[in-house]
């Protein structure tokens, strides 16, 4: 018989060498549990309606699914009960969820359900969370934390059953789901440097609405590299991960009908980009907002903040940023 190594294994020996609480584990422990549930209710979604819309819309202006709420509600249920969580950010809710304010020592801002149209299809989802630590010294400063201080950041592809979670200066490592439903084998993540494999994921309709230095710099690299595109930020930054190039999701600035510009991208900076932006960070790569401004330092001034982003091998990100920031 074959034995893999398991996610908490791991941690316990990570949390010993470092000389670490037990509090982090606690909190990964909750995120496990709500993965693990969210998972489950996808897998089974179809058969229990749950991959329908949900008829109201959230505070994106986008429509709620059914899988949302129940990724939603089965979060806040296990951050909280995990005592550790000061409050919580999430995508699905306006407001910041109050947790436990007095004793809770992280900050977790998450997007439970991500991907929302790859739901109806059953498609690969992703729920990414980023993870700050209060100011256990002296007053708390409120919980908008730009992504170099995150303690840790991951994602987990529902329903394929990975998990990716890189902790700040100990590398990115990935796990798979085996038969008994633990996250198992970990395998520590680096982008390759060898561009054979490297590939450009964006969406293709959004091109020409791009920055034209923007659309230039594509049309110099379309020959070179394989497109892909999932529609799911979780899954297209898991292949980049693992085959190298770049994630991108630039600013909209020219698109033919001007109210649907978007001079700030689409994705939110603290529960999207941040969380991706750290995870490559710690493979070996980079990421950049519109103006080649690192993603990791931006200081976010409101938790919704949404923001421009180009993420993966550092060449790439490298080149592009010079171009931006000319
Ligand atoms: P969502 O939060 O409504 O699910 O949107 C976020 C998703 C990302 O996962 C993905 O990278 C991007 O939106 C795709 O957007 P588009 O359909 O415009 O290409
Ligand atoms: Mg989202």
């Amino acid at each position: 018989m074959q034995f893999e190594q398991t996610f908490m294994n791991f941690m316990l020996h990570h949390q010993e060498k470092h000389k670490r609480t037990y509090h982090f584990l606690i909190l990964m422990d909750a995120l496990i549990s709500a993965a693990k549930h969210i998972q489950h209710y996808y897998l089974t979604g179809a058969l229990k309606g749950n991959l329908g819309f949900a008829g109201r819309v959230n505070v994106q202006g986008e429509e709620v699914m059914r899988m949302d709420q129940i990724a939603q509600e089965i979060t806040i249920h296990y951050l909280r009960s995990s005592g550790r969580v000061i409050h919580g950010v999430s995508e699905e809710t306006e407001e910041i969820i109050p947790m436990d304010t007095e004793g809770g020592r992280y900050f977790v801002y998450f997007d439970p359900l991500d991907g929302s149209s790859n739901v109806a299809h059953g498609l690969p989802v992703g729920f990414l969370f980023g993870i700050a630590k209060r100011n256990l010294d002296g007053p708390e400063d409120g919980h908008l934390r730009a992504g170099k201080d995150y303690r840790a950041a991951g994602m987990f592809v529902i329903p394929t059953g990975t998990f990716t979670l890189a902790l700040q200066g100990s590398g990115t490592w990935r796990f798979n789901i085996d038969d008994t439903m633990d996250f198992v084998k970990p395998v520590r993540m680096m982008l390759p440097e060898d561009r054979k494999t490297w590939e450009l994921s964006f969406n293709e309709a959004n091109r020409y609405s791009f920055a034209k230095r923007v659309q230039s710099w594509i049309a110099q690299k379309e020959k070179k590299y394989a497109f892909r595109y999932l529609g799911a930020l979780a899954g297209d930054f898991h292949r980049i991960l693992s085959n190298g190039g770049m994630f991108m999701y630039p600013a909209i600035l020219n698109h033919p009908n001007p109210e649907k510009n978007r001079p700030y991208g689409k994705l939110r900076l603290m529960y999207e980009a941040a969380v991706v932006a750290f995870m490559c960070r710690e493979a070996g790569g980079d990421a950049v907002d519109e103006t080649g401004t690192p993603i990791l330092e931006i200081q976010p001034k409101k938790h919704h903040q949404r923001t421009p982003l180009y993420v993966g091998s550092k060449p790439l990100v490298d080149e592009i940023a010079k171009i931006l920031r000319g």
